[in-house]
């Protein structure tokens, strides 16, 4: 008895899912895009990492002040660009995967493979980080950790997809002096009922602008009145600045609201209680500081309070000094966080009290909380308990 023919269904099939809109132009053109959101993706997540779980070599650049808003802000946006680009890229290959026999040499067995990893990693990379947008973590791994390795993965699955397909982004390049005469005038018409490339480029291209200009203005505020998707929306929220956790969600009401309260500034094994009022006695400043949070969105505001350094310097600690700084939440991985000197000597990094002219809002840190440039939002700790002078 004679099994099916495998030529005969890989035959059956390309003809089920051809269509003349795909061809290895359309692929590498989607590649090139892909190439820079994957770029800046993968470059700005890099930095804000190492700002959160710095390396022995870490840079801290403290201005401009808004190069963590921009960081993270592209961050997201290119993030969120991947997604119509990606399934746009998959369309244009898909067929690929049906081809008959699975595998025909080690080269070829290496092709499919990094393909798989490359395309199984991305759509978690990013699906994981959209959701994670919305403030929604309803996995159990630690997203940071997983995003960080996630990324090392797609990139060198990347690469090696890259260098296997070089041939065919070379002949894509040597073709294209050869292509630019033949389509002198009107691009070839397509077959009837099926798009142009051309079109189908513009499609993807508005596509995601559309998801780029409707999201985007939760990071940059040119774009905040055409913010319709995004998770966060700019000057809302308590003293017109959004809540990324709540006082209730951290359990802090009590403690942050009792008459008790005290900043401990610990220094060569002393500790000093600042209570609100000699908070309030130290000289006091005002900064234009961002809030500018790893889930993308961002928020600039009018912060006054007293300069961490010279809070330290009350106590004889020198303003080139590193920092420990607790909170007053109970538990949590926002509890402790650590600040390298050049955040600590910057004299625009600030113990807030106030925020837009009022007393800080409970649900911003009251009684006092930490505002430093360039930063991401996890490392401004709210409802701040102690200073160690390490
Ligand atoms: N103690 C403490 N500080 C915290 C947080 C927290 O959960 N607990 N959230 C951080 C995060 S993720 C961000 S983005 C900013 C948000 O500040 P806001 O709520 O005042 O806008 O606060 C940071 N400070
Ligand atoms: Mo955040």
């Amino acid at each position: 008895m004679k099994g099916p023919d495998p030529q005969r269904i890989t035959e059956a099939l390309a003809a089920r899912f051809a269509s003349p809109t795909r061809s290895t132009r359309l692929t590498v053109v989607l590649g090139r895009w892909l190439a820079v959101t994957f770029s800046v993706c993968f470059l700005t997540g890099l930095f804000s990492h190492g700002l959160q779980n710095p390396p022995s070599w870490m840079f801290f650049p403290t201005s401009p002040v808004w190069i963590y808003q921009l960081s993270q802000g592209l961050h997201v946006t290119a993030g969120i660009a991947t997604i119509p680009l990606l399934l746009a890229k998959l369309w244009s290959v898909y067929p690929e995967l049906l081809k008959w026999p699975p595998v025909k040499s080690v080269a070829h067995a290496l092709e499919r493979a990094s393909v798989a990893l490359f395309i199984a990693s991305s759509l978690l990379q990013l699906t994981t980080g959209l959701i994670n947008t919305y403030k929604w973590y309803p996995w159990p791994f630690p997203f940071r950790e997983t995003h960080y390795w996630l990324a090392w993965i797609i990139m060198g699955s990347l690469l090696l997809h890259i260098a296997v397909k070089l041939p065919a982004i070379q002949a894509n390049w040597n073709g294209r002096a050869v292509r630019r005469s033949e389509l002198h005038g009107p691009e070839r018409s397509p077959a009837p009922g099926h798009w142009s490339r051309r079109a189908f480029l513009t499609g993807v291209g508005v596509s995601t602008g559309a998801v780029v200009l409707t999201t985007a203005g939760q990071s940059f505020s040119w774009l905040s009145p055409l913010n319709l998707f995004a998770p966060r929306t700019m000057g809302t929220g308590p003293q017109s600045v959004p809540v990324n956790r709540t006082s209730e969600d951290a359990k802090v009401g009590a403690l942050a609201t009792s008459d008790g309260w005290s900043l401990a500034v610990t220094y060569k094994g002393t500790s000093t209680p600042f209570n609100l009022a000699e908070l309030r006695a130290l000289p006091q400043h005002q900064e234009e500081l961002p809030i500018a949070c790893v889930e993308g969105w961002s928020q600039t505001a009018r912060w006054r309070g007293v300069r961490i350094r010279d809070l330290i310097g009350a106590v004889g600690a020198p303003p080139d000094s590193a920092l420990r700084v607790t909170s007053m939440e109970p538990e949590g991985p926002y509890r402790l966080m650590s600040m390298p000197a050049e955040y600590v000597q910057d004299q625009r990094t600030l113990v807030a009290l106030e925020l837009n002219g009022a007393v800080l809002d409970l649900e911003h840190g009251y009684p006092a909380r930490i505002i430093a440039p360039g930063r991401p939002g996890v490392l401004q700790t709210k409802w701040l308990q102690q200073v160690e002078v390490l």
